[in-house]
């Protein structure tokens, strides 16, 4: 079995992506063939600093390190360091179509306030290059939050698509959503996703710990004062509760069971309990990881491991599309 999943290092990562996809990589390394790669081509699809992007691109291998993936186990890489990915993409761009690229939420998201002039193509074919990223590694798990599954049923069009056409070319990919914690929510207004780019809701993997307490404690909650999981009447509630779950490893029933006849005050201050003692050691190993000063060549190592098994996808492509090549 082949799983693949990628982080795009457009800002700090947030307790979103650790729950909803750091957290559970390290599950898949002992599961089958595992990649895992920091999605830098995919952070040039809005504005970022150059300088930025690198800091947070070597950020990210290092939390994927200190969230236990092994580089013996699981194959780590900068997907901009594998020129397959950007091949594989200039070939599948002609295989989705311009319907239901703008009918993708994350575009329709990030790209409303913006005037046409502004919005970059990338942005707009950044699905294209997402199935290239996961149809290049045969990848049959793709383990991801619940706001990217949109994109994984639209790589399985493209499968189906292209397959159809040339034969049994790609293989079939599957989202693999996590059942607790698919989707935290912004502390400051929790009908919205935790996300990169919303700055007052988010708790950075990088705040330290009285920054995350106190955030936590200051989270938006809800009238009446029951500690219950109901995402339409006590959305914030229902997110701390889910995060509390999440990182016990417990489902909804036994926090909530858990929770019975607790104040908000202490609920909440066991929720940043929890939270600390996850992100406390987690980030001790990073900054250890980051002292080593082996991230880069770790990276560069997995993607000369990477560009193996993605040119030879990349060959087979080719070959079903017509294009000629050293062979023929
Ligand atoms: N709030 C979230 N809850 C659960 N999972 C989440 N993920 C992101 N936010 C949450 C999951 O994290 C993985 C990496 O995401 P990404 O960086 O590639 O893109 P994203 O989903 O667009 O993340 P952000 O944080 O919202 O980034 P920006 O602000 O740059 O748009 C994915 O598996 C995602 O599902």
């Amino acid at each position: 079995m082949r799983i693949l999943s990628g982080i795009k290092p457009t800002g700090q990562l947030t307790l979103g992506n650790y729950i909803g996809a750091l957290r559970n990589f390290k599950t898949f390394q002992d599961k089958g063939e595992c990649f895992i790669f920091i999605a830098d081509l995919h952070a040039l699809t809005l504005p970022i600093d150059p300088k930025v992007l690198r800091s947070n691109s070597l950020d990210i291998a290092a939390f994927y390190l200190a969230s236990g993936l092994d580089p013996k186990k699981c194959t780590l890489f900068l997907q901009s360091e594998v020129s397959a990915h950007a091949e594989a993409n200039a070939i599948l761009q002609n295989y989705l179509y311009m319907g239901e690229l703008s009918r993708m939420t994350q575009f329709k998201e990030k790209s409303h306030t913006m005037k046409d002039s502004a919005i970059g193509l990338g942005l707009f074919a950044y699905p294209v290059l997402m199935s290239a990223d996961i149809l290049l590694y045969d990848a049959n798990i793709v383990p991801v939050g619940e706001d990217q599954t949109q994109h994984i049923e639209l790589t399985r069009d493209l499968v189906n698509r292209f397959n159809k056409r040339y034969g049994k070319v790609l293989i079939m990919p599957k989202a693999e959503v996590g059942k607790v914690g698919k989707r935290i929510m912004s502390l400051s207004d929790p009908t919205k996703k935790m996300s990169k780019s919303d700055v007052k809701g988010d708790i950075y993997l990088k705040d330290d710990m009285a920054t995350v307490r106190k955030k936590i404690m200051s989270a938006v909650t809800d009238s009446g004062s029951e500690i219950k999981y109901d995402v339409e009447h006590k959305p914030g509630i229902s997110n701390l509760l889910v995060i509390y779950a999440a990182l016990k490893d417990i489902d909804l029933q036994a926090a909530e069971a858990h929770f019975k006849g607790y104040r908000y005050g202490d609920f909440k201050k066991a929720v940043a309990d929890a939270v600390v003692a996850e992100l406390e050691p987690f980030q001790k190993r990073y900054q250890e990881i980051i002292r080593s000063g082996k991230v880069l060549d770790i990276l560069h190592a997995g993607a000369k491991k990477a560009s193996v098994v993605a040119n030879a996808t990349l060959k087979r492509i080719k070959h079903a599309v017509g294009l000629l090549d050293e062979n023929q």
